[in-house]
């Protein structure tokens, strides 16, 4: 496959002014007139001009109005003999293409009997012949032409200018968008639809119309996207002072989407998972996610469309960045500081256990990867979770500790710049670094620039190991810190990193200890940030008299760096951390590494996994958290949950799934055992009837009871008692809204109890109309543990449910992605059938659709660390795909990286 490299990046040889783009839809032969008035680019040398095609047919090209030469080179449109002035010149280029046979969801397509379009990252190529690049931006007119009964609704980006009948039944729309736009924030739809309309007015007193356009039958559950949106709208102008643009600012739901939604030019596309939600339908999860996606669209609009990548590689520049700003986005919106910690732990839990793992195996790649055979393998957590942290720790070095500890002055500051700088600019990630550090000077940021710069030039997790030294006498605490990053591949040998290290020092007892640093006269406060940017640093913190024991260091509070902390803490400093501890992440990151020690030392213990896996110490301090007056509720939730399998096997060599399995299975069955009483205090201390509310307070009180009753059905697997199975299998009958009926189902099945059966077919029987929750109810059977071996022939056999349908990517995603992304245990098995069933999968999907196929294929990619038997027969399922013929390029290139 073509490899393509960041350091090959030129300047596109010709620019394009104007696009005036016709199109008459029809499934089976769209035809589209693509008028564009171009121009050489003076700053680039002439050459002949090379437009992106893919499956298109051509009829015609005319330059300036007459026929001219062209011709047809690996599927680009070539057209040598253009006038050599620097004067724009009109092409006009006639294809065709074929809607209905689109099965890739790239480019011009049909979902359900409506056109959807999905350009980026280089899907425009498949509607007309283009420079089919971030850096060219072009103004649009688009005329939509198409069967008025069939098609009632036309939509494309900016404003409506025209619309009316024609002969034949058939009407027309034009939309002219003032916005100079690249052609991957192109978009048009059409098709049967309805929307919810909201006007507003911006806080700079323009009025703007805010439409959701879906199915009929669905507007009833556009509600809260629609309240996002409005919440997201105020919160981009309050905090960043950046306004909406347009005067229309449109959202379609299609349900045939290979990602989560796309950030088109006003008429943002959405997979329907991001927009509908009702209680009946959605979980406190749904409702979290469409708060958040819609945010991240509509924040798009700035990050990304106003200021774009100058190139593929620069993904990050728009993806960390947007990530960020909806991250903050969902915290400023959870109001309490305890919410907004949850919020932050549940982030990081992503990026430590999914994107520390890509950055750990045959995928690694910088934030700003060097090289790529299909860039849609790049829209990763690396690209987009772990670019958020970079941008987070800019904020955090931009800070002014006295006037702005957080450092969000000095981050708007430089978003202000950045903005100021590139408006209407393709742009690079050192273009938004130099903007932060311009508006920062003297900052850590602007004062070490280039070394921060590595955090986008190095793949890898970073190691930090902490190491201290007391000295009561002298009230002296030396730290030192140790950065070292293993090799990647192609990046064998990493400099060191810039790493703010936020901390704060506890006396033994609990209380927050003053810092003052060696050389400063006076302390600051409780809470500081360290710079940690040479391979080895000592701070020395002075002042500390009168105490016994060496102070408890806090340490990367609110983890603010993406690295691996090592540190020298016993199980009592944790336990005073998980006590009294002010920074909540820490707290609860105390909680989890008194749990992670005790399951790694099961897990590589000799003969099977003990009952007691955990403490008397550790579930005593479990306890208190959970007993505990005012912890919030959600947080409580979070701190009961024993570190993820995905997470464990990142802290060992060699991986054996099941028996990972077997160690969480057995601190949930211990926790849920020894603090039966506490499980039943909770569930009942939290009632959650009454009418269904998305807020952080109540979902977090659902979080609990949710995590109580889970606990209590395990507890009775092992006593059989049938009180709390019944109660919930009751709670999924009378469920009154799908939190409920989601968290009492799962309970039943995470306990492998048989009334799991029964209310598995009542949740069917009553939601086989709602596409959202039958992709719920083949999750949640492809996630469940796999108790008896039995979890993949009832996978194989639900490929065959009526329900089932391989080319609805958010159906294959939940039966088969979640067996095998979501179910280790389940899907490494002795026999290699889990891997059999993953290869022929892979297959079947890649010959209609290999984006979702190359998704699906990075479940096993991590085959290395793997013990045998699982190792080599992973290895042998991989190079089987990889040997077989007429592999797409997508699948190709993650299966020829994971056996390299
Ligand atoms: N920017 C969007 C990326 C996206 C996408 C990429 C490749 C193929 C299909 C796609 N759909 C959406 C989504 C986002 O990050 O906002
Ligand atoms: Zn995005």
């Amino acid at each position: 496959a073509t490899v393509v490299l960041r350091h090959d990046y030129t300047a596109p040889a010709y620019l394009i002014d104007r696009v005036d783009l016709s199109l008459d839809l029809d499934p089976v032969k769209t035809r589209v007139l693509n008028r564009m008035q171009l121009r050489r680019n003076p700053a680039v040398t002439p050459q002949p001009l090379r437009l992106d095609g893919t499956d298109l047919n051509l009829a015609r090209v005319l330059l300036n109005g007459a026929g001219c030469s062209f011709r047809l080179d690996a599927g680009q449109l070539v057209l040598e003999n253009l006038p050599a002035g620097p004067d724009p010149f009109e092409l006009e280029i006639f294809t065709t293409c074929c809607p209905e046979k689109n099965t890739h969801l790239m480019g011009l397509y049909l979902s359900q009997g409506t056109f959807f379009t999905q350009c980026e990252a280089e899907g425009f190529r498949r509607i007309s012949y283009f420079l089919d690049r971030p850096d060219v931006m072009a103004r649009y007119r688009v005329t939509l032409r198409a069967h008025q009964a069939a098609y009632p609704v036309l939509l494309s980006n900016g404003n409506l200018v025209e619309h009316g009948a024609l002969e034949g039944g058939r009407h027309y729309a034009v939309w002219d968008d003032p916005h100079p736009k690249p052609s991957y924030l192109f978009a048009l739809v059409a098709g049967k639809l309805v929307q919810r309309e909201q006007k507003i007015i911006s806080r700079s007193g323009k009025p703007h119309t805010l439409q959701i356009y879906v199915r009929a039958g669905d507007l009833d559950k556009t509600e809260h996207a629609m309240q996002s949106l409005m919440a997201a709208i105020a919160w981009d102008e309050a905090r960043f002072g950046l306004p909406l643009d347009l005067e229309r600012f449109m959202i379609v739901a299609t349900s045939d989407f290979n990602m989560g939604a796309m950030e088109n030019k006003g008429l943002n596309i959405f997979n329907t998972k991001y927009v509908l939600a009702s209680p009946a339908s959605a979980t406190d999860a749904d409702y979290a996610h469409v708060e958040s996606v819609v945010a991240h669209e509509y924040l798009h609009n700035w990050s990304g469309n106003r200021v774009t990548c100058r190139d593929w590689f620069q993904l990050s520049l728009k993806e960390g960045l947007t990530v960020f700003r909806d991250q903050e986005f969902s915290q400023d919106m959870a109001a309490s500081a305890s919410a907004r910690a949850v919020k932050r732990i549940e982030d990081v839990r992503v990026l430590r256990s999914s994107q520390f793992a890509e950055d750990a195996g045959p995928m690694a790649h910088p934030v700003r990867p060097d090289q790529y055979a299909e860039i849609n393998n790049f829209y990763t957590l690396t690209v987009y979770e772990k670019g958020a942290e970079v941008v987070r720790m800019m904020q955090t070095l931009v800070s002014d500790a006295a006037l702005d500890p957080l450092g969000r002055a000095g981050f708007a500051r430089g978003l202000k710049l950045y903005f100021e700088r590139h408006d209407g600019q393709a742009v690079t990630c050192d273009d938004f670094a130099q903007a932060m550090a311009d508006a920062n000077p003297g900052s850590a940021l602007a004062t070490q620039l280039e070394a921060f710069k590595r955090w986008y030039a190095q793949a890898g997790t970073p190691r930090v190991q902490a190491n201290a030294q007391f000295d009561p006498a002298l009230g002296q605490y030396t730290l030192e810190l140790r950065q070292h990053c293993p090799a990647t591949p192609g990046q064998p040998h990493k400099e060191p990193f810039v790493i703010p290290v936020a901390l704060g020092l506890l006396a033994a007892d609990g209380r927050a200890l003053p810092l003052q640093l060696e050389g400063e006269s006076q302390a600051t406060g409780t809470s500081r940030t360290l710079v940690l940017s040479a391979p080895v640093q000592r701070f020395v913190f002075t002042g500390l008299v009168g105490l016994e024991h060496a102070p408890i260091p806090s340490l990367l509070r609110s983890f603010s760096a993406p690295v691996i902390l090592h540190t020298e803490l016993d199980a009592d400093a944790l336990r005073t951390l998980l006590a009294h501890d002010s920074d909540a992440f820490n707290r609860w990151e105390a909680g989890q590494l008194l749990m992670l020690r005790q399951m790694l030392a099961a897990l590589h213990a000799s003969g099977p996994v003990r009952p007691d896996v955990l403490d008397a110490a550790t579930l005593e301090a479990l306890r208190a958290v959970l007993r505990h007056p005012e912890l919030d509720p959600a947080f409580k939730a979070l701190l009961l949950t024993a570190p993820s399998e995905a997470y464990l096997a990142e802290q060992v060599q060699q991986v054996d799934p099941p028996r990972i399995h077997a160690v969480r299975l057995s601190v949930r069955s211990q926790l849920a055992q020894a603090l039966h009483a506490d499980w039943v205090w909770a569930f009942e201390a939290h009632p959650t009837e009454g009418a269904y509310r998305p807020d952080a307070v109540s979902s977090a009180r659902r979080d609990l009871t949710g995590l109580a009753l889970n606990m209590l059905c395990l507890a009775a697997r092992a006593s059989g008692d049938a009180v709390w199975p019944g109660k919930a299998y009751q709670r999924c009958k009378d469920a009154a809204h799908m939190t409920e009926l989601h968290q009492s189902l799962q309970a039943l099945l995470h306990s492998g109890h048989a009334l799991a059966e029964p209310a598995l077919e009542r949740m069917h029987q009553r939601h086989r109309h709602d596409d959202l929750v039958l992709d719920k109810w083949f999750a949640l059977q492809a996630s469940a543990p796999d108790f008896d071996g039995t979890l993949l022939a009832r996978v194989q056999a639900l490929l065959h449910h009526p329900d089932f349908k391989l080319r609805n990517p958010n159906r294959a995603r939940s039966l088969i992605g979640s067996f095998c992304h979501a179910n280790p245990a389940a899907l490494h098995r002795p026999d290699g059938a889990g891997y059999a069933f993953w290869r022929a999968r892979v297959l079947e999907i890649d010959a209609f659709n290999p984006q979702v196929a190359a998704r699906l294929a990075r479940a096993i990619e991590r085959w290395q660390p793997l013990v045998e038997p699982y190792r080599s027969a992973a290895r042998k399922a991989l190079s089987d795909v990889a040997q077989h013929p007429g592999l797409s390029p997508d699948v190709l290139e993650i299966v020829t990286r994971a056996l390299a």
